[in-house]
C-alpha cells in the first residue's frame, strides 16, 4: 500500500496514523452544530481560529461539511451548501498548510472546492450521485469513499445485512471498479465503512471488531467514530460527554489498521495515537 497520497497541491503521508479534524459549517450538526455559524452564515473568524487550534493540536486534515446528515436534519439546497462550503474552503486554503477535505456528495461542490484549494473529497454517499464520479475524476483530488446503507433520513430504519463485513467489502469492490472506470487512480482512494450510517449499534461494534478485514481491499482505511450514537448503546451519555469513549474507539480502530481517524477532539486523540505509535514501534 502506498503511504503517500497525493491531495491536490499537498501530500498525505500515511506512514503513521493521521487525524482528520471535523469542522461543521452548519447550524444543526448533531454534536457541534452552530459553533461556526452566525446570522445564517459561516463565521469565518471563528472558523479560522478553530482550524488553527486543531492544526496546532495535531490535525493533519481538516474536514469541512456544510450539510448535516443527521436523520431529520433540514435539507440544504445546493446553493446553500455551495455558499457555506466554498466560503470555508476559501477562508482556510490560503491561510493554512493543512490538507482541506470537503464533506459533500454534490458534484458542483466538489468541483468548486477543488478550484479553491481543497485536497480531498469525502463523500458519505460514496460518489453515487449522478455526476459525482466524473467530478471526482476531473478534479484529480484524493477521495474518501464511504459506505452508507440507504439515505440519511431513513438509514436507521431496520438496517439489514447478510454479513455486515462481507456486504460492506462487496460494496467497496463495486465502488473501486466504478472509480477505476471513471478514471480515479487507485493511489488516491481511501475507504471508510461508515460507522452509524445505516447500521445498528451491534453492527457498528461488529464492524469495528473486524475492521482488519477492510485492510484486504488494499487501500487505506479512514474511520469516523467520534461521539457517535453507538457509544450510547453502552454508555448513557450525551454527545458532549462521549470524549473518553471516542478516544478509546479511535485507538482501537488504529490498532485494527485504520490509517486516518475523523474526530472532533483532536488534541486528546493525538495524545492517544502518540502512545499507540510508541507501543507499535517498541
Ligand atoms: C463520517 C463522515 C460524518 C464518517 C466519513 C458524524 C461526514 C456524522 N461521519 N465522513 N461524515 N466518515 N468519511 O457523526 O464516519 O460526524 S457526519
Amino acid at each position: 500500500m502506498c503511504p503517500l497520497i497525493p491531495c491536490g497541491q499537498r501530500v498525505l503521508d500515511l506512514s503513521q496514523p493521521r487525524i482528520m479534524g471535523i469542522l461543521n459549517v452548519t447550524p444543526d450538526s448533531f454534536s457541534d452544530g452552530g459553533e461556526l455559524f452566525r446570522d445564517q452564515q459561516v463565521d469565518t473568524d471563528a472558523l479560522l481560529k478553530r482550524a488553527e487550534s486543531m492544526v496546532s493540536a495535531g490535525a493533519d486534515i481538516l474536514d469541512i461539511g456544510g450539510e448535516s446528515t443527521r436523520p431529520g436534519a433540514r435539507k440544504v439546497s445546493e446553493t446553500e451548501e455551495l455558499d457555506r462550503v466554498l466560503t470555508a474552503v476559501e477562508a482556510l486554503a490560503s491561510r493554512i498548510e493543512t490538507i482541506i477535505s470537503v464533506d459533500s456528495s454534490s458534484p458542483s461542490v466538489m468541483r468548486e472546492s477543488a478550484s479553491l484549494g481543497a485536497g480531498l473529497l469525502n463523500d458519505v454517499r460514496g460518489f453515487r450521485r449522478p455526476g459525482a464520479l466524473q467530478a471526482a475524476a476531473e478534479t484529480g483530488l484524493a477521495v474518501c469513499v464511504m459506505h452508507m446503507q440507504g439515505e440519511p433520513d431513513t438509514m436507521q430504519n431496520q438496517p439489514t445485512y447478510g454479513d455486515v463485513v462481507d456486504d460492506i467489502s462487496a460494496f467497496f469492490t463495486e465502488r473501486l471498479a466504478e472509480l477505476d472506470t471513471a478514471g480515479v487512480a487507485r493511489d488516491r482512494i481511501l475507504i471508510d465503512p461508515g460507522f452509524g450510517f445505516g447500521k445498528t449499534a451491534e453492527q457498528n461494534f461488529e464492524l469495528l471488531a473486524k475492521l482488519e478485514a477492510m485492510g484486504s481491499m488494499g487501500v487505506p482505511v479512514l474511520v469516523g467514530l467520534s461521539r457517535k450514537s453507538m457509544i450510547r448503546s453502552v454508555l448513557d451519555r450525551a454527545p458532549s460527554e462521549r470524549l473518553f469513549a471516542s478516544v478509546a474507539l479511535a485507538t482501537m480502530a488504529v490498532e485494527r489498521g485504520a490509517r486516518i481517524v475523523r474526530v472532533h477532539d483532536v488534541a486528546e486523540t493525538a495524545d492517544a495515537l502518540a502512545m499507540w505509535q510508541k507501543v507499535s514501534q517498541s
